[in-house]
């Protein structure tokens, strides 16, 4: 862990302010590295960093970044891969590559790329950005491990929208099929795809029983509650013999008032300024 990138952690703090002051530093850095390159996905960014905090920084994920290919690790992948700013973030925060190597995203010849490179980066599962694409890739690995009798998970995280491409439904079945309870899908749901919200675009709901029907267990949990999402994370899988499914309500934007629910974020690029505000919404800094 890279504590000095957390320049407020001196005072003692319970685990869950602690692991929102976490996610709220993920959010700050993300949002910074977008200003950086003047490209990125702010929206999507600030909605899950509180599910990578959690799966991260609060232990849920067995992964080592001192050997980030450990046969024994859980695979997270990061289906939702226009998420690269908070993703990476994470990553650092973590301890898998050096926190100052966020401020070259999207440099030329940077580890970091607009989407995740798993050939580049330490601790990247799967190249990811065509969505559609993780939850394939997750149910083959999860497979694998059944297939040589391997303990270690699957997680993989996917937007709401992006659950409109017909492949993830290809893989949800296969995943039933083969009874895969080391799979835990975790949707991204704040209710907004590029453009629009996606129920104008075209409709989700109802989107747990969609999961429950393709022989998913389900529960659904609020995606910006460290303590709900411990103990969901805490007590995998829901039944034996079945894939997870946790729908994660979260807020496109969340804890940057500027952007909360404004489909305009997706893409959205903060300003010094709004960068500045930014901080003083989420209590944190960025000395990288
Ligand atoms: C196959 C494919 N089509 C289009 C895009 C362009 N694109 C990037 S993000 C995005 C919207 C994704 O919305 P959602 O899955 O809800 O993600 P989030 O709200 O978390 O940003 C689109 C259409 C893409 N990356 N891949
Ligand atoms: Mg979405």
């Amino acid at each position: 862990m890279k504590e000095m990138a957390f320049k407020d952690l001196t005072r003692p703090v319970d685990r869950s302010q602690w692991l929102k002051r976490q996610a709220n530093w993920i959010r700050l850095s993300a949002m910074t590295m977008t200003n950086h390159a003047q490209l990125g996905h702010t929206g999507g960014d600030l909605s899950c960093a509180d599910i990578l905090s959690v799966l991260y920084l609060g232990g849920i994920l067995r992964v080592d970044p001192s050997q980030p290919l450990w046969p024994q690790r859980d695979r997270f992948i990061l289906s939702k891969g226009h998420c690269a700013g908070a993703f990476y973030s994470t990553l650092a925060a973590k301890g898998f590559f050096p926190v100052e190597q966020l401020k070259t995203f999207m440099d030329p010849l940077s580890m970091l790329n607009g989407h995740p490179d798993r050939k580049a980066l330490p601790g990247v599962e799967a190249n990811t950005g065509p969505l559609g694409h993780g939850l394939p890739i997750a149910v083959g690995a999860a497979l694998g491990a059944r297939m040589r009798h391997e303990s270690w998970r699957v997680f993989v995280l996917t937007g709401d929208g992006e659950l409109q491409e017909g492949s993830n439904w290809e893989a949800a079945m296969t995943a039933q099929h083969y009874g895969l309870d080391n799979l835990i899908v975790i949707v991204d749901r704040n209710r907004l795809q590029q453009g629009d919200f996606t129920e104008n675009t075209l409709r989700m709901e109802p989107l747990a029983d969609r999961w429950r029907a393709f022989g998913f267990s389900v529960a659904e949990v609020d995606g910006h509650d460290p303590e709900a999402l411990l103990n969901r994370f805490s007590a995998l899988p829901i039944a034996s013999g079945k894939p997870t499914c946790l729908i994660a309500h979260t807020i496109k934007g969340k804890g940057f008032s500027f952007a909360e629910n404004k489909p305009a974020w997706h893409h959205g690029v903060p300003t010094r300024e709004q960068l500045v505000e930014a901080g003083r919404e989420l209590g944190v800094e960025v000395n990288w």
